[in-house]
């Protein structure tokens, strides 16, 4: 009862504070347009056309024409209809729709096949996310390589510069089933676009052949079910609505050191919260509200702990992150109710 009457007060106080907040994470709307590549202007009839599925584009850096991704749909001809295509046998994870791209190829050095598309709005900086894709390595293809992933950005700008924000770190030779790539993402800007593909250069790619007798040198995967969706407001990831594979953790974005509070619900009359788990070497610390806007801050703290006074503090949503001279940024949401 204590801390129901608690949750009560803070939703009101959210509603009154932060309507816009609220009304977003009750949604829980995936974030990415077209995430299952089912609208289409055109069915595809042949080779590049990925431009068809509504909403998404080609990134031409390190692509060599006339070659780029290619769209299938239950309605296309030509080999590009579901599920015998072109390059292989594979039912859409989700609906009639599917793209395939390539995350390496011997055609040129550091050749890609990464495509972008406008979220449907931009992410509210200092809040949560879950992202994840489904992929499958097509059946046709004789190499299969690590890094396929998922890159996010203010800009239309995807250089590829082994950088992302989820990427595969195993090889992917799956070409029966569809693997579930997935990590949470602390959003430190307000992303508006997301890209998917390999955004590591070819020295920083591993690649196998595991099909010898396969005809086609590009090293092509099947995408489908592209999710970026908000964590709820106590914190838990938030899955799309796809089966999620347990032994495809370990990717990058999921090791991230957590900070720990020793509460992070903070009720009428409470002065201190308590932070564990802080880096040992200098480290400032960050306190954001659920805008990503600069609350407070202080400079060269050390752990492992420390009492932090939010007596000041208005009721709301917050991120305190701890960021440290040398190390990974930790975070954690902090909940205040008055
Ligand atoms: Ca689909
Ligand atoms: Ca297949």
């Amino acid at each position: 009862m204590y801390r129901s009457g608690y949750f009560e007060i803070m939703y009101r106080r959210l509603l009154v504070s932060l309507p816009a907040l609220v009304a977003f994470n009750l949604n829980a709307q995936n974030y990415v347009p077209n995430w299952s590549f089912e609208d289409h202007v055109q069915c595809p009839s042949q080779f590049n056309q990925i431009q068809l599925a509504t909403g998404w584009n080609k990134h031409l850096l390190n692509n060599v024409a006339p070659h780029h991704v290619d769209y299938f749909h239950t309605c296309g001809s030509g080999g590009f209809e579901v599920p015998g295509g072109f390059w292989g046998n594979q039912l859409p994870s989700t609906g009639q729709a599917h793209a395939a791209i390539s995350t390496r190829s011997p055609l040129a050095p550091d050749y890609r096949e990464n495509i972008y598309a406008q979220l449907i709005e931009p992410l509210t900086p200092g809040a949560f996310y879950t992202i994840s894709m489904k992929v499958s390595h097509t059946d046709l293809s004789a190499g299969a390589t690590n890094n396929l992933g998922i890159k996010l950005s203010t800009t239309t700008a995807f250089p590829i510069d082994n950088t992302d924000h989820l990427h595969a770190t195993a090889i992917l030779d799956d070409h029966v089933n569809w693997v579930t790539l997935t990590a949470s993402l602390f959003a430190d800007s307000a992303y508006a676009y997301i890209a998917v593909g390999n955004f590591h250069t070819d020295a920083n790619t591993t690649v196998s052949t595991v099909c010898p007798s396969c005809p086609y040198v590009h090293n092509e995967y099947y995408i489908d079910d592209i999710c970026i969706l908000p964590h709820t407001d106590n914190g838990d990831p938030v899955f799309c609505d796809i089966a999620y594979t347990p032994s495809t953790t370990g990717f990058e974005g999921e090791a991230k050191p957590e900070l720990t509070l020793l509460t992070n619900l903070l009720g009428p009359g409470e002065q201190i919260v308590r932070i564990q788990g802080l880096p040992g070497g200098p480290t400032d610390l960050v306190l954001m509200d659920a805008m990503g806007r600069t609350v407070t801050r202080r400079s060269s703290v050390a752990g492992p702990a420390l009492d932090w006074p939010i007596g000041d503090l208005a009721a709301g949503t917050y991120v305190l992150a701890a960021v440290p001279a040398n190390g990974e940024v930790r975070t954690a949401r902090l909940l205040i109710a008055r």
